[in-house]
């Protein structure tokens, strides 16, 4: 049985008094329905950490290094989230595939690093609008996760959390329908088979894509949808609450 996680994205966008806001309302609601991670940037996981100490809500990163220590100026590794209290990061987000050239060789390099360091990576794959119109969505995601099944073993893909994020329902408001989110997590666990029947089972599959409260039930609510990586609307705490709640 997988248990269901939300996970809020705060992308570039945090300040001290809003981690400081945000935290304790998220803190004090105490979520029970589902898992609960949170992914500030950077500056602000020593404080989040802080924040969180003693309850459920995990903290996550949203990117490292591929290297583990030295001269690679700007770089935050792995080894430092987790001394920092990451328990998860994301790996592979679309705007980091798109905007900073991420491949998936890179993607690869960096849940090794993660996975190294006991942190659990949320690694994101999806298709851009063009690729689905073409018909690719599947060869897509397929070609994304290729690397990962081919060189990692079972033991590392109980700390791997897949999330189906459509680049084209990404903070634009438009979200893929329940039916089109489904079919393709079905598609990807069908991928993870050839890892075994156990794997394919256990690893949750979160869908991302302009989640919000008045659409996570519905979506949730799919068989093999374990859960969303929400972005705009994790910034507030009542939208991302109710995301929750669904
Ligand atoms: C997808 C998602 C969170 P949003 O990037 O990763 O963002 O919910 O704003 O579409």
């Amino acid at each position: 049985m997988r248990r269901l996680l939300v996970a809020g994205n705060w992308k570039m966008n945090a300040s001290v008094a809003m981690t400081q806001s945000l935290l304790s309302e998220l803190r004090a609601a105490q979520i029970d329905q589902c898992d609960v991670a949170v992914f500030p940037p950077f500056p602000y996981l020593t404080q989040a950490a802080e924040l969180l100490s003693g309850s459920d809500i995990a903290l996550g990163a949203q990117n490292c290094a591929t290297e583990e220590s030295g001269a690679f100026t700007g770089e935050v590794a792995a080894p430092m989230l987790a001394d920092v209290g990451c328990a998860m990061a994301l790996v592979g987000h679309s705007e980091r595939r798109t905007l900073y050239g991420e491949t998936d060789e890179t993607v690869l390099a960096k849940t090794r690093q993660l996975l190294d360091n006991n942190i659990t990576a949320v690694v994101c794959i999806g298709e851009t609008l063009a690729e689905r119109q073409a018909g690719q969505a599947e060869a897509v995601v397929a070609q994304q996760l290729k690397l990962l099944l081919e060189q990692l073993n079972t033991a590392q893909w109980q700390r791997i959390i897949l999330a189906y994020e459509p680049v084209w329902a990404i903070g634009t408001g438009e979200t893929a329908t329940p039916e089109q989110a489904q079919a393709i997590h079905a598609f990807i666990r069908s991928q993870l088979q050839v890892l075994g029947a156990d794997v394919a089972q256990a690893t949750r599959i979160l869908y991302g894509g302009s989640v919000k409260a008045a659409n996570a039930a519905e979506l949730f609510s799919q068989p093999d949808i374990d859960g969303g990586l929400v972005g705009g609307a994790s910034l507030d705490a009542t939208e991302f609450l109710g995301i929750c709640r669904a």
